[in-house]
């Protein structure tokens, strides 16, 4: 009897031992087979899984599973562990070989103000081929997936109908300014860039697998803590862009561009567009001067939908005026042609203003003014250096829009 009864207690004791584990095993997983919290973790762990299967799988030994659960935020808590599916989005940085350190900083800093959270991809797109460091020292940053992409040469050339002496003719000219030579007045790469982030970006091979897709570039810095998923939130809401930071155009730099913008609205009997309350054209448009009002949103940082840049719509404007070659003959910013032609092609309601975001892009800066989601957010920029109420911000003016037209409908 006594022995019988040492083996009934020996075995539930035993079963514990494989059970419990793995119960522990499946309680940290989410229905990706990633291990939930490990962004709370040193990012190094971020690549394993308990199968092995993603490249380069690593599991740092001393960094144990230590897993705080209040440290998740609110809505991983409420929608239980088994429930959390990320959105088909990306990170998205255009740049050089030579910004690996500026990036390699933002990167460090996006990581740990969002997404270590959650584990989004990180697309870098460049006109020439990554280096193999660059590919190392950025992967081992990023706590998703990151993918290294070469822009199509088609995309980053001069087109056929351009007239290269009457370019440079007109960069002389820019670049005797009497006010001084404009900002890049010079630079054909930064041309190429514009002309690329104005029509060409979304259809690199690496994006058509995302809808949307959130704009970083080297240097930017995030000064308050994303607590949410913020792709997420525009699919729930079914944004169709978001910003932080508006400015003012220099006017010198799209001679043209609107002409050009009138003259396709006229030529394909679209001019209602430039008058009317359900899109945002009052956002981009002067009514009583009847031309550009300067305003764009600052591209540096943009979260967007990327169904809405590969629409025809957007397409449409985008090659009538890119055959008008003013990215070449002027110095047409990817800000202004992406502000105008959304503000024209989406409807109220549909964009965005993530007024919560510390943001800064030299020189401007967007800080919350509200204290508490200052501390909320574990902020650290000034908000006495807030750009948004600014002379040369249209952010005011974008709030003022909205609230005008809301009241309306
Ligand atoms: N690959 C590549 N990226 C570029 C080039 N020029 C600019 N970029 C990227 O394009 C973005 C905008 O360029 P930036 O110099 O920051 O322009 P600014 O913000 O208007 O002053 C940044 O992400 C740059 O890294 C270029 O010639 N090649
Ligand atoms: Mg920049």
């Amino acid at each position: 009897m006594k022995e019988t009864g040492y083996r009934w207690s020996e075995t539930p004791r035993k079963l514990c031992y494989v059970l419990i584990p793995l119960l522990i095993a499946f309680l940290l997983l989410d229905n990706n087979f990633r291990i939930i919290g490990r962004g709370f973790l040193n990012p190094t762990i971020k690549k394993y899984s308990i199968f092995g299967t993603e490249p380069n799988a690593t599991l740092i030994e001393d960094q144990a599973l230590i897993f705080n659960s209040s440290d998740i935020r609110p809505d991983l808590q409420e929608k239980s562990f088994f429930s959390y599916q990320l959105t088909n989005s990306t990170l998205y940085t255009l740049c050089r070989n030579s910004d690996l350190f500026e990036m390699l900083e933002t990167i460090q800093n996006y990581e740990d103000r969002f997404n270590s959270r959650y584990n989004y991809d990180w697309v870098f797109l460049n006109d020439e081929p990554f280096t193999e460091e660059f590919q190392k020292l950025i992967s081992n940053a990023v706590s998703g997936t990151a993918k290294f992409g070469l822009i199509p040469i088609e995309h980053w050339s001069f087109p056929e109908s351009l007239d290269i002496d009457h370019m440079n003719d007109r960069i002389n000219v820019m670049m005797n300014d009497h006010e001084g030579p404009l900002p890049y007045a010079d630079s054909i790469s930064y041309r190429h860039m514009c002309r690329f982030e104005s029509g060409f970006f979304y259809k690199h091979e690496l994006l058509l697998d995302y809808d949307y897709f959130w704009r970083v570039e080297p240097g930017v810095k995030l000064y308050c803590d994303i607590n949410y998923d913020i792709f997420k939130e525009m699919v729930e809401n079914d944004y169709k862009y978001g910003f932080t930071i508006s400015t003012i155009e220099y006017p010198k730099t799209i001679p043209s561009l609107f002409k050009n913008v009138h003259d396709y609205l006229l030529e394909t009997d679209q001019s209602n567009l430039l008058n009317n309350d359900t899109n945002y054209s009052r956002f981009i448009y002067d009514s009583k001067k009847e031309n550009y009002n300067l305003c764009h949103f600052w591209t540096n940082f943009e979260i967007g939908n990327l169904n809405v840049f590969r629409s025809k719509s957007y397409n449409d404007v985008f090659e009538y005026l890119d055959k008008r070659n003013g990215f070449f003959y002027e110095r047409w910013g990817d800000a202004p042609i992406r502000s105008i032609i959304l503000s024209l092609i989406l409807n109220q309601g549909d964009i965005k203003r993530f007024e919560d975001i510390g943001y800064k892009h030299n020189p401007y800066l967007q800080c919350p003014q509200n204290e508490e989601i200052r501390l909320q957010n574990r902020c650290s920029c000034n908000p006495k250096e807030d750009f948004t109420e600014l002379l040369y911000s249209c952010s005011w003016f974008f709030d003022r829009i909205q609230k005008e037209l809301s009241s309306v409908f």
